[in-house]
């Protein structure tokens, strides 16, 4: 069994049911949630004018390998009808690998730990409510030392939970 740390994001149609469908077809795709954190209204990065996200990072256990669990979070963004029209622009949900124990992955398709994950509070903020002892393999840092140090002034507020 892997332990996976998973970034959820929603920012078009309903944000908050679009969380709790892709939850649900996480679990029916195999993938067991073992903590959830709260949501968060979230100030867009990166491409701004879009509007606010939803965010929620999921703690997850499963028999998947990496690239199963990529193309499972691909075939629920498909599901949600996700369309790829403007590069990090909005996304009815957009599932991110973000750690997966002290594994460190490098190809094409997918790069593990994520690699924007240090630079967003967005992804910080819920990941240290729940983990905030999971340690980044490459910097060594703990999810709360790297919310610590985290450069972003975006801005992160409590929407719903803890759950
Ligand atoms: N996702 C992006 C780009 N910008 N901003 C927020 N607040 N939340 C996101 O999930 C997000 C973003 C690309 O994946
Ligand atoms: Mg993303
Ligand atoms: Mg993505």
């Amino acid at each position: 069994m892997m332990i996976y740390l998973l970034s959820l994001g929603s920012n078009v149609g309903r944000p908050e049911a679009n969380l709790a469908r892709a939850v649900e077809l996480l679990r029916a795709g195999g993938v067991e949630v073992v903590r959830a954190s709260s949501i968060y209204r979230t100030e867009p990065v990166d491409h701004p004018g879009q509007p606010w996200f939803l965010n929620q990072v999921l703690e997850v256990r499963t028999a998947l390998g990496p690239m199963a669990l990529l193309d499972l979070g691909r075939s629920i963004e498909s599901a949600l009808k996700r369309v790829r029209s403007v590069v990090k622009g909005p996304r009815t949900i957009d599932i991110d690998i973000l750690l997966a124990g002290s594994l460190e992955l490098e190809s094409d398709e997918l790069t593990i730990p994520h690699p924007r994950m240090a630079l967003r509070n967005f992804v910080l903020v819920p990941l240290a409510e729940i983990a905030p002892g999971a340690v980044h393999p490459r910097s060594r840092k703990t999810a709360a030392q790297l919310l610590q140090e985290c450069p972003d002034t975006a801005k992160v507020e409590k929407f719903a939970g803890p759950f």
